[in-house]
């Protein structure tokens, strides 16, 4: 007899649907602003970010989606969905960018120059371009614009410019497509930002059409900020289109999701239950991470494997007994409930279910004894390897 903590059939099914994309850029070399670091064995080029990517899948079964990067993933992008189905993922969400130009250097879809809005709704019409051979669903929009000092900026005017930029993008989707926006309160700018918080990227969106969504990056908040709150309301709402995971300690760090407090990210994901978020394929998981110091790879493998422990913890929240203790005005008693179902070690049995269904029970040694990273180091000598804005 197992003396591992049961996982019901329900959630184990519900864990068997989970699927979390992967970013391509979390593949190849990154950095802060101070240093890049090179690593051997990193990717060279897209279709070698997708073979790592699709190694992640093989061994955990969780990751068969990858989102791509415009433009540092640019390249043949049928010869690139060919190569994704040939190892058994396919491309996701697509990611424009209007951060590393020099006419963006005060706004791109809020810019006082109509010329520079046109170039960056035109990238944006670029990347619909790219979704339409890539099968990808999800235009995903993060927006580096803001203001550094008190006056530099008509923040309003920036706000009605956004709308319009906007909605020229939105109005090229086509019929099964999205617009995912994403917030995030501060940097590169730091006095203001035009789309600072969910209320702004909820605002926005709405103001757009249905399948305009928000999306939420864990790391794009201020210390202390209730996120599960707003996991709740999106859901509540309607529009929470995606989630960025990672985690942070200070800023907006790109660390491995669930590292700095995997009791927030319980949280948040007992809210996704919640509110019916969990394999709705409305909400998208992704992660939104860079690995500097440790392995590539290895990092990936070790980010899915937490968004899923702490899912199977947040399944065996008994919810009945939660509901009583609320209605009941009990505090003590809901939150022991809460507790209970975090502090589970729900790792055993997740290895067990893992071995009975063909995969690595342990996800990360199988990985260390494939032998890959090795290959992967002999075999990619010369190129340039493939960072940020490469
Ligand atoms: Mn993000």
């Amino acid at each position: 007899m197992s003396t591992h903590p049961t996982l019901a059939p329900e959630a184990l099914s519900a864990l068997e649907k989970q699927s979390i994309e992967l970013p391509s850029w979390a593949f190849g070399n990154s950095g802060t602003r101070f240093k890049v670091f090179a690593t051997p064995g990193t990717p060279r080029d897209p279709f070698e970010k997708i073979s790592d990517a699709a190694q992640v899948h093989r061994l955990t079964g969780l990751a068969p989606t990858v989102a791509l990067h415009i433009p540092w993933d640019l390249c043949d992008f049928s010869a690139l969905r060919r190569h994704a189905e040939d190892e058994g993922v396919r491309l996701g969400t697509i990611n424009s960018n209007t951060f590393q130009d020099d006419d963006y250097k005060f706004g791109a879809l809020t810019h006082e120059d109509a010329a520079v809005r046109r170039k960056a709704i035109d990238h944006h019409f670029a990347c619909i371009d790219v979704m339409h051979e890539t099968g990808s669903r999800d235009l995903k929009i993060w927006l580096a614009e803001g203001s550094n000092y008190p006056g530099q900026a008509d923040m309003r005017g920036r706000q009605d410019r956004l709308h319009e930029s906007l909605q020229e993008i939105y109005d090229r989707l086509g019929d099964e497509q999205r617009l995912v926006l994403e917030y995030k309160f501060f940097e590169p700018a730091f006095y203001h930002t035009d789309v600072p918080d969910w209320g702004t990227s909820y605002t926005q969106v709405t103001a757009l059409g249905e399948r305009a969504m928000v999306c939420l990056d864990t790391g794009h908040h201020a210390p202390g900020t209730n996120i599960e709150f707003i996991v709740m309301q999106l859901l509540r709402l309607g529009r929470l289109g995606s989630f960025d995971f990672n985690s942070r300690f200070y800023a907006d760090d790109d660390l491995i999701v669930g590292a700095a407090d995997p009791f927030q990210l319980f949280r948040i994901i007992f809210e996704v239950i919640r509110g019916g978020g969990l394999n709705n394929p409305d909400v998208a998981f992704m992660l939104d991470q860079c690995h500097n110091v440790e392995n590539k790879i290895l990092g990936q493998i070790r980010s899915v494997l937490n968004v899923q422990e702490m899912t199977a913890r947040a399944l065996l929240v008994d919810q009945e007994a939660l509901r009583a203790a609320q209605v009941a005005g009990d505090p003590l008693a809901a939150n022991a409930v809460f507790m209970d179902a975090f502090y589970t070690d729900v790792r055993p049995s997740l290895a067990e279910w893992r071995a009975a269904r063909g995969l690595p029970a342990d996800p990360m040694k199988a990985q260390i004894e494939s032998g890959y990273q090795q290959r992967i180091e002999n075999e990619r000598v010369g190129g340039q390897q493939a960072g940020w804005g490469a």
